[in-house]
């Protein structure tokens, strides 16, 4: 049967919900083959690990009907000069996902297998994922990036689909910007 309904209060400058759901947090060590530079990946995890990113969910389940959020915070910084970055997903049953900025500067990164796209994320924006493309975002700037996502509950979350056919680019610093390469294995 569906949850109740709720009020679910969201700090944008400390990312968190209340009430809140499970909270994730991904350091370097959990991010084995998806950075160009591997070596370089593995030196600073075998190092002091840094936190890569957290995902603060709220009490939402992720079960059919449904409509879970998250707010995903990822903190600035390079491996090999590729911007910090979340593992990238595919949604096993196709369906649309939106985030929102809510703080620093991003990007996402859409690939649906054959195209391309990336969209410029700050707070205020609205960044729009139809079914079938594969997700990943990047923290482009110099202080943390954060932003909320509402999904169906129905989605599921495919990894393994982003390790196979990769994201299409990747995102290295370039100066005070970024720069958009093409895909290199890792
Ligand atoms: C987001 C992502 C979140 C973390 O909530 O799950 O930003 O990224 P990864 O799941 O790729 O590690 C989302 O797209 N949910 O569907
Ligand atoms: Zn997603």
């Amino acid at each position: 049967p569906p949850i109740n309904p709720l009020r679910i209060a969201l700090a944008a400058a400390q990312g968190t919900l209340t009430p809140e759901g499970p909270l994730l947090t991904r350091r370097l060590s959990d991010l084995e083959g998806l950075f160009a530079d591997e070596p370089a990946r593995k030196r600073a995890a075998d190092g002091d690990d840094p936190v890569v990113y957290t995902v603060a969910a709220s009490p939402v389940p992720e079960v059919a009907r449904e409509l879970p959020q998250s707010v995903t915070t990822i903190l600035p910084g390079a491996v090999g000069g590729e911007f910090h970055m979340t593992k990238g997903h595919q949604h096993p049953d196709p369906q649309g996902e939106i985030y929102l900025g809510l703080a620093g500067r991003g990007g996402l990164l859409l690939h649906d297998g054959t195209r391309t796209e990336w969209i410029e994320m700050e707070p205020g924006v609205i960044g729009y994922i139809p079914p079938g493309w594969a997700h990943r975002s990047v923290n482009i700037g110099d202080e943390p990036y954060r932003f909320l996502a509402v999904y169906p509950g129905s989605a599921g979350h495919d990894y393994g689909w982003v390790v196979k056919h990769g994201m299409g680019r990747r995102v290295f610093r370039d100066g005070a910007s970024y720069t958009l390469a093409p895909f290199s294995a890792a």
